[in-house]
């Protein structure tokens, strides 16, 4: 069952989320990309939100949950391709032709699952510790895991403006939010990787991406964007990658 009218358009829904929650960020770009309004409850760092957990399996309480009339739609990845296939009727953010919905799952799940890891090393120890106290083996060998990943990124895009089909795409959605949160710590892009770079300063400058970036954005390493935020109303401050 959907909630979908006769029109086509969608009666009204509802994401919990995380201001600052990497996934809920990339559900937020597709909803911008697609131009659909919702209404956004927001789940505290650490909150096990009594609807949350309601609506998802038990032992599960992780947002971004989307909730489109009487469905119930978690895992990010899901919510991306739910919202594609029911109300991106021009195949913007999901391609049509199966090599192209293949690359673009794959970069999803690039950036899902081996992007992460590096990352992390670098955000958690900078965030868990004051500066004098940071392991810098531990920042560098992150440092060195994102350099590695960002080349990988670097061989995909092949000196293209976009990832997939030359639009901005779910890959986006899924990759901008890792490089905003990695850029507040600190590990922003290198002109090494000059398509990529040109990529990230376009995209994290573009109206939509402003317009779901979280409100608050502190001052990590010196790395301030004031402008990230102003257009979105919440009380949430950008300190995690999840
Ligand atoms: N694979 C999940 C990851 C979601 C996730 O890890 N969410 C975190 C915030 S970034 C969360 O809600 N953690 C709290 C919890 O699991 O209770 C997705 O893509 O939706």
């Amino acid at each position: 069952m959907n909630s979908v009218s006769d029109t086509g358009a969608p009666t009204a829904l509802r994401l919990y989320e995380r201001d600052d929650c990497p996934f809920c960020w990339k559900v937020r770009l597709a909803l911008a990309a697609l131009k659909l309004p919702y209404e956004s409850i927001q789940v505290e760092l650490g909150e096990k939100h009594p609807d949350v957990i309601a609506l998802s399996p038990e032992g599960r309480s992780s947002v971004p949950v989307l909730v489109d009339g009487d469905q119930a739609i978690w895992e990010s990845t899901v919510i991306l391709e739910y919202l594609a296939d029911r109300y991106d009727t021009a195949n913007q953010l999901l391609p049509k032709e199966p090599e192209l919905r293949a690359k673009a799952r794959l970069l999803v799940t690039f950036s899902d699952q081996i992007i992460g890891p590096g990352l992390r090393r670098v955000i958690f120890e900078k965030r868990s510790k004051p500066q004098d106290e940071w392991d810098m083996s531990e920042i560098e060998q992150g440092m060195q895991m994102w350099q590695n990943r960002m080349a990988e990124l670097e061989t995909w895009l092949a000196g293209e403006a976009f990832f997939v089909g030359g639009r901005f795409s779910v890959v986006e959605c899924a990759l901008l939010p890792r490089f905003a949160l990695a850029y507040l710590y600190g590990a922003g892009v290198s002109q090494n990787t000059p398509a990529l770079y040109r990529w990230f300063q376009h995209l994290k400058n573009s109206s939509d991406f402003l317009s779901v970036a979280p409100a608050t954005v502190p001052q990590y390493g010196g790395y301030h964007i004031p402008q990230w935020g102003q257009q979105r109303q919440s009380h949430r401050l950008t300190q995690s990658d999840c």
